[in-house]
Order: structure tokens, then C-alpha cells, then sequence
């Protein structure tokens, strides 16, 4: 059977979720919006489909990515298509009325144009009840201040893909400091590959290995956060 044949209702869960990893790495957007519509109608979570059949397509691509078997236009579909599906699921993972927790400026750093981990991060907290400033990719240092003066957020959060936009996170963290204000916000860091060890390496908070893992760490240290300030 050609591809064009397959008719994605008519398959079941997983023969569905394999063809949506084949189809994101297609960067087929129509099918995947498709196929997300399916899961969800047959009862799918939102969360599930995100990390089933999106996130886990995703990583697939990135293999390959990895080994030369793509290049950056096929990817570039590949996002697209993977945003296409993001796009049904955010209002979902949003409408949980979760009660509000705070709020968190969020943004890939200077040099750094990946944006799909941060903006599933950025779903994922105001489904927890965050309120979230995006402010988007290759963000110098200036974005992130300027942020935080407008917004007077609790947490600022930074995101970096590539080896060599990581260590860019110590300067905004360190400009932080410089100018007094380091202590006043929670500062989350993340992406692929980030660790713990890098984390607290460069001055901040916490390092979070994923979207729940930031959701987690976020409610956890605002909680404390409120606590030392009770008790002070
Ligand atoms: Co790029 N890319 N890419 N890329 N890309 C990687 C990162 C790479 C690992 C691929 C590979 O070789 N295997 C590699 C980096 C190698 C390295 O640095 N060691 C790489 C490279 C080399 C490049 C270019 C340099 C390629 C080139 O031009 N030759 C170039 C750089 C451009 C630039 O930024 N200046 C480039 C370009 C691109 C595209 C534009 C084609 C596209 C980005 C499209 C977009 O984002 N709009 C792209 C993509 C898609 C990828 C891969 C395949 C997938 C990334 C992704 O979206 N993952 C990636 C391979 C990989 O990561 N394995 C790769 C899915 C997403 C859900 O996961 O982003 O990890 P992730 O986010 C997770 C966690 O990390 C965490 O939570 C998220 C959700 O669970 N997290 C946070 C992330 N940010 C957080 C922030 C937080 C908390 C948690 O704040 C508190």
C-alpha cells in the first residue's frame, strides 16, 4: 500500500502513533494535525499525545538529524508539522483551572533559534497555572532584563540546544548579579544538552530535563520561595 492509501482514522492507536512519527519526520503538517485530532477524539490526554506521538517523533528526527540522514530543511518541516500538532494541544494543556502559581518570562538564548522545547515548556506551566512571557529566540542578554523589568516575573527561564549557545545562560545569570537582582528570581534552565552539573555550573537554580520536570521544580520553589518569606 502507497502511503497516499493509508487512511489514519481507520488505523488503530499504535499503528496511528507509528505513522504520525512517520509523517513528522515527513514534516507532513496536515496528517499530523489529523492524527492529533484522532488521538484526542479517541479519548487520547493531550499530555499523551504530546509525548507519544509528537515529542517521541521528534526525537527520531533527531537522530538522524544527529547521523546526517536529514538536513536542516527536512527538519524544518519536521518542526513545522510538530508546531501544527502543539498548536491543537495548547488550549487544552492550558484549560486544566489549575489556580494561578505565578509567573515565568521565558526565552531561547543569543544564538540559539530552537524553540519547540521551550514553547512545550512554556505550555506545560500555564497549564499549570503559570502566567508566561514568551519572549521568544536568540535572546541577548538586554531581552531577558527588559522582561524582567516589565514583567516582574518569579521565575525566569532559559532554554539553549547547541553546545555553543549553552554557556550564554552564565552571562545572562551573571549580568543578573551584577546588577543586584539575582537573588530576586528563581532561574530555570533547560535543553537537550544541558545538565544538572552545567546547571549549577552556571549560577542557576535548578536544571530541568523536561517540561514536567520544570512544572515540578517551578511549583517546589515558589512554595519555598513564599515559605522564606513568611518566615522572614
Ligand atoms: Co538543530 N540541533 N540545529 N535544528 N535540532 C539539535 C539541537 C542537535 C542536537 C541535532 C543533532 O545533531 N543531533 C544539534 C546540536 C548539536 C550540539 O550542539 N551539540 C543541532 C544543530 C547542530 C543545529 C544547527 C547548527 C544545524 C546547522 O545549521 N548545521 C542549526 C542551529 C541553528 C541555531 O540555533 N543557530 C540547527 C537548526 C535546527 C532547525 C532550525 C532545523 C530545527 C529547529 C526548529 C525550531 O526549533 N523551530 C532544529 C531541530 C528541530 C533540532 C532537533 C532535531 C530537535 C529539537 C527539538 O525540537 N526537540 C535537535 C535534536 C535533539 O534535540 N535531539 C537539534 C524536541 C523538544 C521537545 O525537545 O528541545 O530538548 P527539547 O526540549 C525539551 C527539554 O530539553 C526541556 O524541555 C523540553 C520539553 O520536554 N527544555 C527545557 C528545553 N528548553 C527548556 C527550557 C527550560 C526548561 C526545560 O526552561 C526552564
Amino acid at each position: 500500500m502507497s502511503d497516499d492509501e493509508i487512511i489514519l482514522s481507520e488505523l488503530p492507536d499504535d499503528e496511528l502513533v507509528q505513522q504520525m512519527h512517520d509523517d513528522l519526520y515527513d514534516g507532513l503538517k496536515e496528517e499530523i494535525e489529523e492524527g492529533t485530532h484522532i488521538l484526542l477524539s479517541r479519548g487520547w490526554q493531550p499530555y499523551e499525545v504530546l509525548t507519544d506521538a509528537l515529542v517521541e517523533g521528534m526525537r527520531i528526527v533527531g537522530e538522524d538529524f544527529r547521523d546526517g540522514i536529514l538536513f536542516v530543511p527536512e527538519v524544518l518541516l519536521s518542526a513545522n508539522a510538530m508546531k501544527a500538532g502543539m498548536a491543537i494541544l495548547r488550549p487544552l494543556l492550558a484549560e486544566t483551572g489549575a489556580p494561578k502559581q505565578g509567573k515565568m518570562v521565558i526565552g531561547t538564548v543569543k544564538g540559539d533559534i530552537h524553540d519547540i522545547g521551550k514553547n512545550l515548556v512554556g505550555m506545560m506551566m500555564e497549564g499549570a497555572g503559570f502566567d508566561v512571557i514568551d519572549i521568544g529566540i536568540n535572546n541577548p542578554v538586554e531581552n531577558y532584563l527588559n522582561a524582567i523589568e516589565e514583567h516582574q516575573p518569579d521565575i525566569v527561564g532559559m532554554s539553549a540546544l547547541l553546545t555553543t549557545t549553552m554557556p550564554y545562560m552564565k552571562v545572562v545569570i551573571d549580568t543578573m548579579k551584577e546588577k543586584g537582582i539575582r537573588d530576586d528570581y528563581i532561574v530555570l534552565v533547560g535543553g537537550a544538552p544541558l545538565n544538572e552539573e552545567f546547571g549549577k555550573a552556571v549560577g542557576a537554580d535548578a536544571y530541568c530535563r523536561d517540561a514536567a520536570v520544570t512544572v515540578e521544580m517551578a511549583k517546589e520553589l515558589i512554595k519555598r520561595k513564599h515559605n522564606v518569606s513568611a518566615g522572614a
